[in-house]
């Protein structure tokens, strides 16, 4: 099973909003068949270790471990539960059940009404933080929240003016934009926008670019923006009527002024299928999802430089799980 969560894991930022699914088939004590979902849309993890298997009379003496309950559903691809019962499997073992409305365990049922051995629930700790982004999305109906952020040895972000000065190191940048291949969306706020002009693409890393996302409640933000040349997916979200919903491959959308924006925004979110979000700042956003209370994941670069005044990060209240060295920085990572 360590096998098959770390075969899962090579899906990442190619399967949302799909989870990460990793698959290895063993006969008398040897891997004879390993595979794991790809792509989005494509086959699944169970298919991919079938089809992997060069002697398929092995398989109803065989045992199939698989880091997620295999589906019952007709989705993009037919039921693995069915494909697992046409082969007479022997035994599955899986980590977690499928938490999809349209799964939840429908799928287990249907393997063990067929006469095959089901456990469940093996390495399921090490399954749930793997698959930790599909599972807020599915139970909690919003995305996986990362704030993310570089501060100064002295704790500040920018300087006073907004003036955009380098705060963490080249790796770490880098860093940044193999997230960018990785998580669905990147969400920046007004001022942030306004004075640092970021493209939020992938340059640095090779992979997929994000969706944009931008707050512009009073939609004050000038259309020479690099958010808003059109070359990747871009939302913007506002209080007030824009002039279309869709402007040369951005989409406009608009909240009730009235209502909590925050929650709001989340639900939205939802909709569009967003399953993970990074929020790249600046401040005044950061705090105010700290101060929500909604989010999940901290991710802090303390550089070793140091500003003496300025714009000063956000206080983090939440759990420090781990701490490393990326170049001459440190990157803290906090729970919430
Ligand atoms: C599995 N094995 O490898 C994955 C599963 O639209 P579809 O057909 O791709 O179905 C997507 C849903 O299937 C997804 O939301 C989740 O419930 C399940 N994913 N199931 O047996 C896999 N990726
Ligand atoms: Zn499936």
């Amino acid at each position: 099973m360590f096998r098959a969560l770390e075969l899962a894991k090579l899906g990442r930022g190619h399967v949302s909003p799909n989870p990460l699914v990793g698959c290895v088939i063993v006969y008398n004590g040897h891997i004879i068949g390993e595979g794991w979902h790809r792509q989005y849309g494509g086959p699944h993890a169970e298919v991919n270790a079938v089809r992997s298997v060069t002697d398929e009379s092995l398989l109803p003496e065989s045992t199939v471990y698989v880091t997620l309950e295999p589906c019952s559903h007709f989705g993009k691809t037919p039921p693995c539960a069915d494909l697992l019962i046409e082969k007479k499997v022997k035994k599955v073992v899986v980590c977690n059940d499928d938490p999809n409305p349209l799964v939840a365990g429908k799928g287990l049922a249907k393997l063990r009404a067929a006469g095959i051995d089901v456990e469940t629930g093996l390495l399921a700790d090490q399954g749930r933080e793997l698959n930790r982004r599909f599972f807020t999305f599915i139970e909690q109906k919003r995305p996986y929240l990362i704030l993310k952020w570089a501060e100064t040895a002295d704790g500040f972000m920018a300087p006073a003016d907004f003036r955009p000065v380098p705060i963490s190191g080249s790796l770490s940048r880098q860093l940044v934009h193999k997230w960018r291949t990785e998580e669905d969306a990147f969400l920046i706020g007004t001022n942030t926008a306004r004075y640092d002009n970021p493209q939020l693409n992938v340059r640095l890393w090779s992979g997929r670019n994000p969706v944009r996302i931008v707050i512009d409640k009073q939609l004050t933000l000038p259309p020479s923006l690099h958010l808003f040349d059109g070359s990747q997916p871009t939302l913007v979200y506002s209080v007030v009527r824009p002039e279309a919903e869709m402007v040369g491959g951005v989409k406009y959308i608009t909240l009730d002024p009235e209502a909590d924006f925050l929650p709001q925004l989340l639900a939205d979110l939802y909709q569009q299928k967003i399953q993970s979000v990074v929020v790249e700042g600046g401040a005044g956003v950061l705090e105010s999802f700290l101060a929500s209370g909604v989010w999940d994941e901290g991710k802090v670069f303390k550089s070793s430089t140091v500003l003496g005044n300025g714009l000063a990060a956000p206080v983090v209240r939440g759990r420090l799980v781990h701490t490393e060295r990326i170049g001459d920085d440190w990157l803290m990572t906090y729970r919430n």
